[in-house]
């Protein structure tokens, strides 16, 4: 039981809201009642967000990409330097890291993750005895964590449009869909020893590194599950697409695909109007990840018009350069505003863009993760977030100003309970296996750096 002085219900806010959650799931909300001894007592009651897009071992080279090189660094200067990082890594490392990534999501107020996971090999391209051994890293790390997963593997088969052949780095991704097929029912058959809100989907990972034939063989393998790709990211592979297919990527995905409400288009930056509104009304969640398409130079996501044509999305946090909900929040909406030069930019007519970001951001996860969350009501999963009220950045605030707040205002710290179908991970503001997990994130890092 969970008794909240201040709640988002789904039809808006409410005052001494108890919680009954059982087997992961929220039984029953009451509003006005009162708290019994044994409750849980928080101040703010809110749905907890899924973070849609996550590459977990992209944190360990944080702040290591950040040197300007001879000539001009860009998206695809930062991708050489990936490649050669990923490298290295061992299956031990990608847990070590994956744990401490998830560790960091839930305390900064995310209770699950779609884990777009495509590094699947041994360094030079051989599989390993178990083909899925990675992904069974990953869901290892999620299990240790208690983060909701939703795992992705990805079909990576080119180094590029037009079938262009693997390199360097790129050979640990490759599959062709046979080969990939046997993966994801590995990846399946290790995830029943999960939780049971854990989903396995899949993820072409882009239209440049699969083909239309290809992709055409890989999508039934979804089973109904969430399929994301990377699409229309940076300028130059709309054109290497347009040069090959004769359409832009969300043109030709449009016109050659069921791309519909199981389907997340991640970032979607590169986008005519017309694609931005057809787009919007298949029904898609756009995946966008405001800090690192920032930190990478994609460009701004075409907001006012994707919430015009009532378009849904949710946020990511894809290179894991910096995991924090609340910039996530911000750094979306300020790219509109220094952009087109205006304020409150990210909300249909009148009304708080805390609010309506918070809310479509949860609604939109969840449909993205396949999750059966993002509203605090009977029947979802527990996916719950509390967060301190009285925070100097919050104590002034009520009603829908607190997400104001929260998005535009607090430091990550106001973070305090969160629960993960109904898996209680995060105490006063910490994870509670910390302690075990930071330290063997130290130690593959380091490791990892001073090999580089
Ligand atoms: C990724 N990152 O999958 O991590 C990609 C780079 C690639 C972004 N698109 C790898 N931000 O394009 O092959
Ligand atoms: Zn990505």
């Amino acid at each position: 039981m969970i008794f909240a002085a201040r709640a988002l219900l789904p039809d808006g806010w409410a005052r001494d809201v108890r919680v009954m959650v059982t087997d992961g799931r929220i039984a029953a909300v009451a509003p006005g009642a009162r708290p019994e001894p044994g409750d849980t007592r928080v101040d703010v009651l809110l749905p907890a967000l899924g973070n849609l897009h996550s590459h977990a071992f992209q944190r360990a080279m944080a702040g290591l990409t950040e040197v300007r090189a001879k000539g001009q660094d860009s998206f695809w200067t930062w991708r050489e330097l990936m490649y050669r990082f990923l490298d290295r890594l061992t299956p031990g490392q990608m847990q070590s890291i994956a744990a401490q990534v998830y560790l960091e999501m839930l305390e900064a107020g995310y209770a699950s993750v779609g884990e777009f996971h495509y590094v699947h090999h041994q360094p030079g391209g051989a599989a390993y005895d178990d083909l899925a051994e990675l992904s069974a890293r990953i869901m290892a790390a999620a299990a240790e964590t208690g983060i909701g997963l939703t795992h992705l593997p990805v079909l990576y088969s080119y180094g590029g449009a037009g079938r262009q052949p693997l390199a360097g780095g790129q050979l640990r991704f490759g599959n062709d869909v046979d080969r990939f097929a046997r993966l994801v029912e590995g990846a399946r058959a290790h995830a029943t020893h999960l939780p049971a809100d854990t989903r396995v989907g899949i993820a072409p990972h882009s239209l440049r590194a699969t083909s239309p034939d290809d992709l055409a063989r890989a999508l039934p393998l979804a089973l109904g599950n969430p399929i994301h790709i990377h699409v229309a990211e940076q300028p130059k592979e709309v054109a290497d697409i347009s040069a090959w297919l004769g359409a832009r990527p969300v043109e030709w995905l449009l016109a050659n695909t069921p791309i519909g409400r199981d389907w997340c288009p991640i970032h979607a930056t590169h986008m005519t109007q017309d694609e931005t509104a057809r787009l919007a009304r298949s029904g898609a969640v756009a995946g966008l990840c405001p800090i690192t398409e920032a930190n990478l130079g994609d460009g701004p996501f075409d907001g006012p018009g994707w919430i015009e044509a009532g378009g849904a999305f949710g946020l990511g946090s894809d290179s894991n350069v910096r995991i924090s909900l609340t910039e996530e929040l911000r750094t979306l909406e300020y790219s509109q505003r220094l952009r087109d030069l205006q304020r409150n930019v990210l909300v249909p007519g009148e009304g708080s863009v805390g609010a309506f970001l918070y809310r479509r951001a949860a609604a939109g996860g969840a449909q993205a993760l396949g999750r059966q969350a993002g509203s605090l009501a009977a029947g979802q999963l527990a996916d719950l977030v509390a967060i301190d009220g009285d925070h100097p950045a919050l104590a002034a605030l009520d009603g829908d100003r607190l997400l104001d707040g929260l998005a535009f205002a607090a430091p990550d710290g106001v973070v305090r309970e969160v629960w993960s179908a109904g898996r209680h991970q995060v105490r006063g503001g910490r994870h509670v296996a910390r302690d075990r997990i930071t330290p063997a994130y130290l130690a593959a890092v380091r490791a990892l750096v001073q090999a580089s």
